[in-house]
């Protein structure tokens, strides 16, 4: 579990990172996640979300030095696209999206994300299409 946290807080980072980039007044992350079969979703994101936040732990302090602070939604997309659109339009506004968990879910999120120019981050899609 150590690693994939490792591996989420780094998406989440990065997202971050690349949206602080355009503004440094904070921004808003949509967690459009699987919770029914990532039950531990929510707690690992508001983990990375507050290391992320706390400018003095030595998680990426100095690249955020600058940024804003991050907050969040979320909602469960079920790993079913038609929950992961109707979260994602339940949601807005938001900056960026981290999610879905399900390929099907998150080429849906990947459409619209597309039409709002919103970034986004999957931690587990493995679909050759996005
Ligand atoms: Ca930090």
């Amino acid at each position: 579990m150590t690693s994939i946290f490792h591996a989420q807080a780094l998406l989440i980072s990065l997202l971050f990172l690349e949206v602080a980039l355009a503004q440094n007044d904070g921004i808003m992350l949509a967690g459009i996640l699987d919770m029914d079969n990532f039950d531990w979703a929510l707690r690992i994101f508001i983990v990375a979300v507050d290391l992320l936040n706390d400018r003095n732990n030595g998680f990426f302090d100095e690249e955020m030095k600058d940024a804003g602070p991050i907050s969040y939604k979320f909602v469960n997309s079920k790993c079913d696209e038609f929950e992961a659109l109707s979260g994602y339009l339940d949601v807005q506004p938001f900056d960026a999206i981290i999610g879905a968990r399900c390929s099907s879910a998150s080429k849906q999120l990947a459409w619209m994300g597309a039409i709002d120019n919103v970034p986004q981050i999957s931690m587990s899609s493995t679909s050759a299409r996005l």
